[in-house]
């Protein structure tokens, strides 16, 4: 590992793409009502095919595969937090059966969606832990279903800059509900539990202070901007889809600190609704999004309300001015 040179360990941060599109398999739970979730995990045996093994299905008690468990539960976090705050019933809103993969590959540091399922790696336990110890990772995935679903934001440049922090505030928007945290209380991490304790850095990613996550030998230093002063213009990643996505996070950390009380209740609301928004195109940049978000915002609570200001002023600060 040591050997790696940073530009290998770097690439391990941000995936190139899904590997493996192919439609999942998978044994269907039957539907239920509005809202009720339909996991199912498989398990992959570090292999690499999709969807692997079934290993646990609704309704089933815990297996004792710590990682089928984990995705289980942070699964049903995820669901439970979308369709009690914003009504949603799972990916496509018509109850879409989640369908979970873990232990997928040997030693795989990272998680997807891959237009189908989510799929878990088992990190190399030397600088990731297994991926499914983390919930706002878990439901970050999920999101991105959701945001295919909904907006289909093309996973380049600004748009998949937007469709990455979506994810991000997803996730911690499912976590900050699941402990019924207020925006004060906190942290603004993803993945706090997946660095080991090898790793100088606090998580991958912190939507309060971009690129200030971790500073490491190994991982090098959190390349996240924080304003579009420092935009990065880049061909990998996407156009830096992991990496630009540290200025959108900022503003909705902005906006819900500003509006105070639990950041799903409000600023998660007009995040939702601007997601949902049918003029939010696929190709929006930061510009069009942080717009729709000051419109959304107006609609839900009015023009002159302080929930608009809020919102202006955190794209503002972030050198998206509205
Ligand atoms: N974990 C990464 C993500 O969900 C994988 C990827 O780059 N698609 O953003
Ligand atoms: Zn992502």
């Amino acid at each position: 590992r040591a050997m790696e040179t940073l530009a290998q360990v770097r690439a391990l941060l941000p995936n190139p793409g899904p590997p493996n599109r192919q439609p999942a398999v998978s044994v269907l739970p039957e539907r239920g009502r509005p809202g009720e979730p339909r996991r199912s995990i498989h398990d992959a045996a570090q292999q690499m095919l999709l969807p692997g093994v079934l290993a646990r299905i609704e309704g089933q008690p815990l297996v004792g595969d710590a990682a089928v468990d984990e995705a289980y539960d942070a699964l049903g976090k995820t669901l439970a937090c979308f369709w009690q705050v914003f009504g949603r019933d799972s990916i496509d809103n018509h109850g879409f059966p989640l369908i979970g993969t873990v232990h997928y590959g040997v030693g795989y540091e990272n998680a997807f969606w891959n237009g189908a399922q989510m799929v878990f790696g088992d990190g190399d336990g030397e600088i990731f832990n297994r991926f499914t110890l983390s919930l706002d990772v878990v439901a970050h995935e999920l999101a991105h279903g959701i945001i295919e679903s909904e907006a289909g934001l093309l996973y380049l440049n600004q748009s998949g800059a937007l469709n990455e922090s979506i994810s991000d505030v997803f996730g911690v928007l499912v976590r900050q509900f699941s402990l019924n945290q207020t925006a004060q209380q906190a942290d603004w991490l993803i993945g706090a539990e997946l660095l080991t304790d090898r790793v100088n850095g606090t998580a991958l990613r912190s939507m309060a202070n971009p690129g200030s996550a971790y500073d490491d030998p190994l991982l090098g230093k959190d390349p996240q901007p924080a304003h579009m002063r420092d935009f990065i213009d880049t061909r990998d990643d996407n156009g830096g889809v992991h990496l630009n996505s540290g200025i959108p996070n900022r503003a909705f950390y902005l906006a819900a600190q500003a509006i105070g009380g639990y950041a799903w209740d409000k600023a998660g609301h007009i995040w939702y609704d601007t997601l949902c928004d049918r003029r939010l195109a696929n190709d929006a940049d930061f510009a069009v999004f942080a717009g729709l978000t000051v419109d959304n915002a107006a609609t839900r609570f009015g023009s002159g309300s302080g929930e608009v200001q809020a919102v202006r002023q955190a794209w503002t600060d972030v050198g998206v001015p509205v």
